[in-house]
């Protein structure tokens, strides 16, 4: 019944601090997480109620339409809120956390990896921040993902990398541009290994154009479906390309989450990245535990979600499922 029960202990926290990631821990039992995601790949395909609807959603180019299904879907809003995962992610943020973002990462076979980048304020594609900590000249930002993998995420399939103890200092400015060639994708070659940014290069924000990533201190992420990791969205981290060996693809599920004191797309009611541009008229960000006294953020209720919805703040249980 505690809500501490996922808690980090002592020494748990201070690897994650030190590393910048924790885990990969279960969330599910493999065999419950192939059969659920049977079932809800079927359920996504419909988007008639996805928060981001007109041409740049429904692009097959566009990783905008990858974002925020835990808004439509029970399955991906039951997800966001398991005590797995919201009880480490508050152990780290505090005890009052929004999730304001998920996405997709779907890997298909032949498929590149994605680039090694580390993110701050999210400006890297929209070239605004889409979150703002409070304070000036903090020396914390970013935001805490939760990564699930939904399928084998391995060597061959393009697990995760990440290179341990760099969430600290960024070797990019999220101010510059990147350009966005949707023609590169699964072109380029990176030091031997196809990577890319879903159309972007993140080269292109090293704030040292000469610099390379330290990939000798990489380690990969090995997660069977239903084990999810937690790290610092300015970890240094990439992923490996789907090398085709099997005909199934690698779908990584990441949730987002930052106190409440953190102010989310500050000043737009756009995102605007991936060659498109679609409205925030339906998004809210989801209180996924404690309260929130700030006010900074629209907050998704029932009504907005239109199915629904509990939150480990509620007390009526996080999760049915
Ligand atoms: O799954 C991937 O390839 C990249 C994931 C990622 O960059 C993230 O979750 O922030
Ligand atoms: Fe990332």
């Amino acid at each position: 019944m505690s809500g501490d029960s996922f808690a980090l202990s002592a020494e748990e926290l201070a690897s994650f601090h030190s590393r910048g990631y924790f885990g990969p821990f279960q969330v599910y039992e493999v065999e419950e997480m192939k059969a659920r995601w049977r079932r809800e790949r079927m359920r996504l395909m419909d988007r008639s109620h996805a928060i981001y609807q007109g041409d740049a959603a429904e692009s097959g180019n566009t990783n905008i339409a990858n974002y925020d299904r835990h808004m439509d879907n029970a399955f991906l809003a039951d997800h966001i809120v398991r005590p797995e995962i919201v009880d480490r992610v508050a152990s780290v943020l505090g005890p009052d956390v929004l999730c304001w973002r998920s996405e997709f990462f779907p890997k298909y076979p032949g498929d590149e990896g994605t680039d090694w980048h580390q993110a701050d304020t999210f400006a890297n594609a929209s070239g605004k921040p889409q979150i703002l900590w409070p304070g000036e000249g903090e020396d914390f930002g970013g935001t805490l993902t939760v990564w699930t993998a939904f399928t084998e995420a391995n060597e061959e399939t393009g697990c995760l990398q990440f290179i341990p103890g760099t969430h600290r200092s960024m070797f990019y400015d999220e101010t510059k541009r990147m350009h966005y060639d949707p023609d590169k994708i699964n072109k380029v070659d990176k030091d031997g290994v196809r990577r890319g940014f879903f159309g972007y290069d993140y080269r292109d924000l090293q704030i040292d154009p000469d610099w390379k990533p330290e990939e000798s201190k990489a380690v990969s992420m090995v997660m069977r479906p239903g084990q999810a990791i937690m790290f610092w969205s300015t970890l240094m981290h990439a992923s490996l390309p789907h090398a085709g060996k099997t005909d199934e693809m690698r779908l990584g599920f990441a949730g987002r989450y930052v106190p409440t004191s953190v102010r989310v797309y500050p000043d737009t009611d756009v995102v605007e990245e991936y060659g498109g541009s679609v409205s925030l008229e339906k998004w809210g960000a989801v209180l996924v535990s404690g309260q929130d006294t700030h006010g900074h953020n629209r907050i998704a209720t029932h009504t907005t979600l239109g199915h629904p919805f509990t939150t480990r703040a509620s007390g009526v249980g996080a999760a049915n499922g």
